[in-house]
């Protein structure tokens, strides 16, 4: 079984992320989007909410499993015996970033590949941190994310 996984923050999920994990549950046989558990940055959702989140928004895709993980990807990919990593594309400067982090894991584990896929033209301004952006000042992210996502932000500011 072809096993990719889609790491990252997903706080929250965006209609960005989930373009890609569509598209690549398309391709391969399974999709394991695995949430990073990253003690060094402050959150607006819990692992647990970004969990629940992308468990739901990703219901109707039967073979999206949702994980997190802690430490680094390469050995959770070995751990749950995985070969390739999905990475999304947006701009140029994504780039120099994931070839670092492409480069790094080759080195860490050579057996892995890491697949890029190019954003979706309507979503390529589209980020976790610009959906953060625009609901604390009240601005319309309807268009942006799911709607449990929606429900989650009211629920802080409204
Ligand atoms: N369209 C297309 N792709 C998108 C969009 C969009 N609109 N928005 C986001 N993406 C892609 C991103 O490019 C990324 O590939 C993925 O979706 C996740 O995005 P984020 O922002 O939720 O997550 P990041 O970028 O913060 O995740 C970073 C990782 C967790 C993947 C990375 O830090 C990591 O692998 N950490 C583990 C530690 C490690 O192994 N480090 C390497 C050695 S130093």
């Amino acid at each position: 079984m072809n096993i990719a996984v889609y790491p990252g923050s997903f706080d929250p999920v965006t209609y960005g992320h989930l373009d890609i994990i569509e598209r690549g549950a398309k391709i391969f046989d399974k999709v394991v989007v695995a949430i990073l558990e990253n003690p060094n940055k402050n959150p607006l959702f819990s692992i647990d909410q970004r969990k629940q989140l992308l468990i739901s928004a990703t219901s109707n895709l039967s073979n999206v499993e949702i994980d997190s993980f802690h430490g680094l990807l390469a050995d959770y990919m070995l751990h749950i015996n995985a070969r390739a990593i999905i990475k999304g594309l947006r701009a140029v400067s994504d780039f120099e970033y994931e070839l670092q982090m492409a480069s790094i894991n080759k080195k860490l584990a050579p057996e892995v590949e890491t697949f890029f896929m190019m954003t979706n033209n309507n979503y390529s301004f589209l980020s976790s941190s610009v959906v953060k952006e625009v609901a604390k000042y009240g601005g319309d992210i309807s268009d942006l994310v799911p709607e449990n996502v929606l429900e989650a932000f009211k629920k802080i500011y409204d």
